[in-house]
């Protein structure tokens, strides 16, 4: 009956589930994913299909939406969304599709981006892919900010936020600075836990699992690529 989070795969499907085996999740389990699972890495297509396949399989797996989604699903009618888009890692995204153009991509993966979720507030955390917007009296309303939004811990709203934790990826750090951060979870109620999988920086290059029930971290090194 363990709820996991993990964020930011970005098309790292073998490291994904190479990390779901690492933490042996069962079907009592819950799976939470905060978003970015497309772009950069070889098969974004991929971690969607085995996203659907645990899920068909019986797993409780929810799943947010993280900027490269909004980005993807809005490239379909923009052309300046569309060079942007494929300038942050869309380009392998089609590739994984094996298509040419997002508008070839099957309409059944962008029906699945679209019903995405913003934010999940499960136990007294409150799960999201970037950040929250504390200049609102209610942060909850601006679905942009949690999907874009970084560098917000200054402004947190502790008064609005009561016991809650914040849970977010989108911004890559170290495995030590996620470590740091958990170590003061209580204190400061966030932890961001994007390893940076696809990166190749000091501390990065792998995807993180975050364990709600006793905030134990599990970490998988990217076995998708070699990176130099
Ligand atoms: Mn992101």
């Amino acid at each position: 009956m363990s709820k996991y989070v993990i964020s930011d795969i970005h098309g790292c499907c073998k490291s994904f589930k190479a990390l779901v085996e690492k933490i042996d999740l069962q079907k009592q389990d819950t799976l939470y994913l905060l978003g970015d699972y497309v772009d950069r890495g070889p098969d974004s297509k991929g971690v969607i299909d085995y996203i659907w396949f645990l899920q068909s399989a019986g797993f409780e797996v929810y799943c947010l939406c993280g900027n490269h989604e909004e980005k993807m699903l809005s490239s379909c009618n923009s052309k300046v969304d569309m060079q942007e888009w494929l300038f942050w890692g869309g380009r392998q995204t089609l590739g994984s599709f094996g298509v040419n153009a997002v508008n070839e991509i099957d309409q059944k993966y962008k029906d699945w981006l679209a019903g995405l979720k913003y934010y999940i507030e499960v136990d007294n955390y409150i799960l999201v892919h970037a950040g929250l917007n504390f200049k609102l009296e209610n942060p909850l309303e601006d679905t942009k900010s949690m999907m874009w939004m970084r560098d917000y811990y200054h402004s947190i709203n502790y008064e609005w936020l009561q016991n809650r934790i914040i849970v977010h990826g989108h911004t890559p750090i170290s495995k030590l600075e996620i470590e740091s951060l958990n170590t003061k979870i209580l204190r400061d109620q966030y932890i961001n836990i994007d390893n940076g999988c696809f990166y190749s920086k000091e501390g990065q290059n792998q995807l993180c699992c975050f364990k709600l029930d006793d905030r134990s971290l599990t970490f998988h090194v990217n076995v998708d690529r070699n990176i130099s």
